[in-house]
């Protein structure tokens, strides 16, 4: 057995997670085509679509239009992000009664080295099969588990047999796993790398194993070395659990192109507390407010500020998202508008009470920011944001 494949790593992966949790959250829905992303008349995309959507062809990155189309008997609810960061911490919850060594990749994915764990809970198969099923009864949710020696195999693995997968790669029989595999299964290989593979006649992971390593760097530089590696599956990156999300953003596509001062400011306001809850909620702060806008064109432009210490408040990232829209021409109209906060780092406990008071002044002066708003221009204005928002009254069934 090789030094890279000592480890033993399980990759859990929700089944068309917002979704599920919708349908779970409505039985109405269940066994029905559920496409979560917002009104199919909206210019948004696609967040994920359940897996009787994408029986119809509808697929996460798809205009709304575009899935109404394919699927018009389709349910289309707004994105609660809320609720599925919420879920999120609990799925984190199960995980972590089994390893601490656990790297969250995004609300709905993790990788967990469960190689010191197998003496207290059993071998990583039977960790694995306990977690899915734990989601299973406690949650009300499928996810699909790979276990394998590396990260590269246990996420393949996971995305085998998806919905409501469970795949072992039994480390002697890593090749027999690969080797059938397409290409482009192998990380790093996007379509321009695919495409130049295919040139080589190299289709399947089987394929590229043929090829030597002198060949492959000399082609395809350090890329190449990695192709290698992966082709025999051989992977030693670490699990890392001390990684914490890049950033938090939160965007709004506008129904229809706005020019309109007062409204973006508006839409900033609640981007910003929806992002401060869940900096807080993670127990973060971050150091980077960047603004971002894309106008009617499509072009993008995005705005940053850097301060010296980080932020979880509300009204400080509401009030410097507000100062970039300033230095940004309103001449032609946006079609999107966005927040996002990075260089994030963690909030002790220790300094958390500081946090609850600072909290209280800035609910305060939260309200007196709306209220301001409200002076200004009149209180229809914090509805007009609303409207653009996810609200119960806005769900299309
Ligand atoms: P994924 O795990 O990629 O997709 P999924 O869980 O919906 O479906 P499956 O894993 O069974 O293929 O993403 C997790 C969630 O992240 C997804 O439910 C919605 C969100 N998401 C987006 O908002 N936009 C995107 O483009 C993608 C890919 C995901
Ligand atoms: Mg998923």
């Amino acid at each position: 057995m090789s030094e890279f494949n000592q480890r033993k790593i399980i990759h859990v992966d929700m089944d068309a997670f917002y979704a599920s949790v919708e349908q779970r959250d409505d039985p109405s829905l269940r066994g029905k085509p559920v496409i979560v992303g917002g009104r199919p008349n909206s210019r948004g995309v696609v967040s994920t679509a359940s897996y009787e959507a994408r029986k119809a062809g509808v697929h996460s990155a798809m205009p709304l239009a575009e899935a109404k189309r394919r699927c018009p008997q389709a349910f289309f609810l707004p994105v609660n992000g809320r609720k599925y960061r919420e879920v999120s911490l609990q799925i984190r919850a199960i995980f972590s009664t089994y390893t601490p060594m656990v790297e969250p990749l995004s609300l709905d994915e993790a990788f967990l080295d469960v190689t010191g764990s197998t003496s207290l809970f059993g071998s990583a198969e039977t960790i694995g099969m306990t977690i899915k099923e734990r989601i299973q009864n406690e949650l009300d949710l499928t996810a699909s588990v790979g276990v394998a020696s590396n990260k590269f195999l246990a996420k393949l693995a996971s995305d085998l047999r998806k919905p409501n997968g469970f795949v072992v790669v039994p480390s002697d029989q890593v090749q027999a796993f690969l080797d059938p595999l397409p290409v482009e299964r192998v990380w790093g290989v996007g379509k321009k790398t695919a495409e130049r593979l295919y040139g080589l006649d190299v289709k399947t992971v089987k394929d590229l194993r043929q090829l030597e390593l002198t060949y492959l760097t000399k082609r395809f530089g350090t890329l190449g070395h990695q192709l290698y590696q992966l082709a025999r599956g051989r992977d030693d990156r670490p699990v890392e659990s001390g990684r914490e999300a890049k950033s938090v953003g939160r965007e709004k596509t506008f129904a229809l192109d706005v020019a309109d001062r007062e409204v973006l400011e508006a839409v900033l306001l609640e981007l910003a507390c929806d992002i401060g809850q869940s900096l807080r909620q993670e127990k973060l702060t971050g150091k980077t407010i960047t603004l971002k806008a894309r106008y009617d064109d499509f072009r993008t432009l995005s705005r940053s500020h850097t301060f010296p210490e980080g932020t979880n408040l509300d009204d400080v990232i509401y009030h410097e998202a507000n100062a970039l829209l300033h230095g940004i021409s309103l001449k032609q109209p946006l079609r999107l508008i966005g927040i996002s906060v990075h260089q994030l780092s963690g909030v002790l406990e220790s300094q958390l009470a500081l946090f609850d008071e600072k909290r209280e002044e800035d609910k305060q002066k939260l309200a007196a920011v709306t209220d301001k708003l409200k002076a200004r221009y009149g209180a229809k204005i914090i509805t007009r944001a609303r409207l653009l928002k996810r609200s119960p009254e806005n769900e299309i069934r």
